[in-house]
């Protein structure tokens, strides 16, 4: 077997090195039977392109995220609502791991698309930064937002009084510094690795909601998998929790440290108090009706086991 494997990421970022770590241990598993060639974003078109081609079969493998699968599972939009799951990363991944919602119902909308999605994982926290500090809906006033392409997230946005705008993000270093948009959201090892605090006065950590990767093959190509090969790909995939958790935990940490370090490009990092969070989870709330209302019952009923599911890791009830 010869498979190519797509990521959104380039080397040293977390779904590039998962994907390198996931292609040696398929081909270990399998005696050598199975080769991946890992390919780093850009070279392939942008995040839409890349995800038609592993829908067209044009390639067997591939992480990609729930911001851009909304093209075509709309259901995915979920992942954009804020303040669902718990910012608590081990949590996010405990609940990623068991919940019915996700893997069940969710994984069934990818699966009518043409997509198999093998698992669910956090990349962190994602926090925000911006030309000016965001802190209340009063500093969202009026903020270009820079988004991925999902609707919903353009919603969240619209939530706090800002306007939002998808943006692939191989433009986003370059709508940053022109002033095209005024900030974005991504987990931290991200922003610091695309280089975003360069360009960007302020990062608030707000860990408003969590990067959710999803690992991704084709679903004709894996249904026609014989029983032996699917069994190493499930294996692989279930040896990669951890050690994709491990990644982005490690990252995330270090690459926290430089940003602060960073004398040449200041960055004030500022992190929302409890009562700042509260005003934003009260706002992000109502884009659950809406997401309820306008994807209709199914995506209704994701959400409501999915919060069911979180309530059950985090012990709160909703
Ligand atoms: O902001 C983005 O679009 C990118 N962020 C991450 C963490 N991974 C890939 C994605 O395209």
């Amino acid at each position: 077997y010869e498979w190519d494997f797509i990521t959104e990421e380039t080397p040293g970022q977390v779904q590039y090195e998962y994907a390198q770590e996931y292609a040696d241990l398929l081909n270990e598993k399998s005696d050598g039977r199975i080769e991946v060639d890992v390919f780093e974003f850009g070279g392939l078109g942008s995040e839409v392109d890349q995800l038609e081609q592993l829908q067209a079969g044009g390639v067997e493998l591939g992480i990609v995220s729930p911001g851009f699968v909304s093209t075509l599972v709309e259901e995915a939009q979920i992942f954009s609502l804020h303040y669902l799951l718990p910012d608590d990363q081990e949590q996010t991944q405990e609940i990623l791991n068991e919940s019915e919602a996700v893997n069940e119902m969710l994984a069934e909308k990818y699966v009518e698309q043409g997509l198999q999605p093998l698992s669910f994982w956090t990349e962190g926290a994602m926090q925000w930064t911006g030309s000016s500090q965001l802190r209340s809906s009063e500093d969202f006033e009026g903020f270009l937002m820079r988004t991925q392409e999902s609707p919903l997230m353009i919603e969240s946005y619209g939530a706090y009084g800002a306007d939002a705008t998808p943006l692939s993000w191989e433009e986003l270093y370059g709508g940053l510094q022109q002033g095209q948009v005024d900030g974005q959201e991504n987990p931290i090892f991200f922003i610091e690795d695309a280089s975003f605090h360069e360009v960007q006065d302020h990062m608030t950590i707000s860990n408003h909601n969590s990067y959710v990767a999803v690992t991704t093959m084709n679903q004709n190509i894996y249904e026609e998998l014989p029983e032996d090969i699917q069994e190493i790909v499930h294996e692989t995939t279930e040896e990669m929790r951890d050690i994709g958790f491990d990644l982005q935990d490690e990252l995330n940490e270090e690459r926290l440290e430089m940003i602060e370090e960073d004398e040449e490009n200041p960055t004030e990092v500022y992190e929302l108090t409890d009562e700042e969070i509260e005003e934003f989870q009260d706002l992000a709330r109502p884009v659950r009706d809406f997401f309820r209302e306008e994807e209709g019952e199914e995506a209704a009923e994701i959400l409501d086991q999915l919060e069911e599911d979180i309530a059950e890791v985090t012990g709160e009830e909703e």
